[in-house]
């Protein structure tokens, strides 16, 4: 506790911020691992990054299993090599057992680049149903922002709420969907076709490619802005030095119009309610067994209290707890 814990964890602070600074993998990989657990040390790291970062693109990807999103990274990062860019990639894997197959693919699939200079890649967690998935995303974006990546890849999972989420952390949204419609055109009307700027039919060289992204086209025709549709194909290539034009010119003409920033300025305010609930969450977690309310509400509901109605009660008794501890001492960490 004294000052000796101090001076360790300040020289901690200091090498890790120097290493993400010059770009060193390993403080880089600590940095989103104290992230990713929550540990205040993260916090502390990006305070210091705070004066380096020079707002790099975030480009998220989003669409059904097996749309060939990785894949797709995959190819458009080695058009990036080429022209001397480097990117950083962020993969949220699946926690569920049935896809965790799939996780390894994912990285098996990367890994060979990983050691490559230029390239970094590392796979994240889901964190399910509770989802403080985005603004911790965030926050590792500017952690590899700071380490000097050119650009950061972020890919999520499956369809549904993860999908949602890639708009509280990417700049630019590309929704990847596979030829083959059947399923997936379930997927893009269940709110794929709100949330994307550009729209990827993958596998081009497959069959059915076309015929996708002509529907895509008439569904998204209804959209207020025009939004691209492009087929492309990792496996030969086709016009995968396209997207990465078109990716870039929106994201150019993003920044001209001023909705880079306003799109920025929303997943901060995104970012900040997060971090507000998670907050007042624990706050109102460490009262509850403060003060006797839990034993008291425990004794309540042995002997047939209304649960409902004692949850509500205990709001405003928990609250004044809360508000105790904060007007005292060591709280407001
Ligand atoms: N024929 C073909 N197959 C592809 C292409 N891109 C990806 N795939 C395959 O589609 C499957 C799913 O790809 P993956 O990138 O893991 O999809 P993700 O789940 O969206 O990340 C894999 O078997 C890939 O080899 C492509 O351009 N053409
Ligand atoms: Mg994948």
């Amino acid at each position: 506790m004294g000052p000796p814990e101090r001076d360790g964890t300040e020289q901690q602070l200091t090498e890790l911020v120097t290493g993400v600074l010059s770009g060193n993998r390993i403080h880089i990989a600590k940095a989103i691992t104290l992230i990713e657990s929550g540990d205040p040390l993260g916090d502390l790291v990006l305070s210091r990054l705070r004066g380096n970062l020079r707002g790099v693109p975030v480009i998220g990807f989003a669409g059904p299993p097996g749309a060939g999103k990785s894949t797709l990274i995959g190819a458009l990062i080695g058009v990036l090599r080429e022209r001397g860019k480097s990117v950083a990639v962020l993969a949220v894997d699946p926690t569920s057992p049935i896809s965790g197959g799939a996780v390894l693919g994912d990285r098996v699939r990367l890994v060979g680049k990983v050691n490559q200079s230029g390239i970094y890649f590392r796979s994240l967690a889901s964190r399910g149903a509770t989802g403080a998935i985005a603004r911790n995303i965030r926050a590792m974006c500017r952690v590899l922002d700071a380490a000097g990546f050119d650009a950061v890849m972020v890919e999520t999972v499956g369809a549904g709420q993860s999908d949602v989420e890639i708009m509280g952390v990417a700049d630019l949204v590309v929704i990847v969907v596979p030829p083959d419609y059947g399923d997936s055109i379930q997927a893009i009307k269940a709110g794929l076709l709100e949330i994307g700027d550009v729209y990827v039919v993958s596998k081009s060289d497959l069959p059915n490619s076309k015929l996708m992204a002509s529907v895509l086209e008439s569904l998204l025709s209804g959209r207020n802005r025009r939004v691209r549709v492009m087929t492309v194909s990792s496996a030969t290539g086709e016009n995968v030095r396209e997207l990465v034009d078109l990716i870039w010119s929106e994201l150019e003409a993003m920044k001209e119009s001023g909705e880079l920033d306003a799109r920025r300025t929303r997943i901060h305010e995104w970012e900040m309610r997060e971090v507000l609930m998670e907050r007042v969450k624990s706050l109102v977690e460490s009262a509850l067994i403060e003060e006797g309310h839990l034993e008291r509400a425990r004794r309540e509901l042995a002997s047939g209290a209304d649960p409902r109605e004692l949850g509500r009660r205990l709001a405003g008794e928990v609250l004044k707890t809360v508000q105790r501890r904060l007007e005292g001492q060591g709280w407001d960490r």
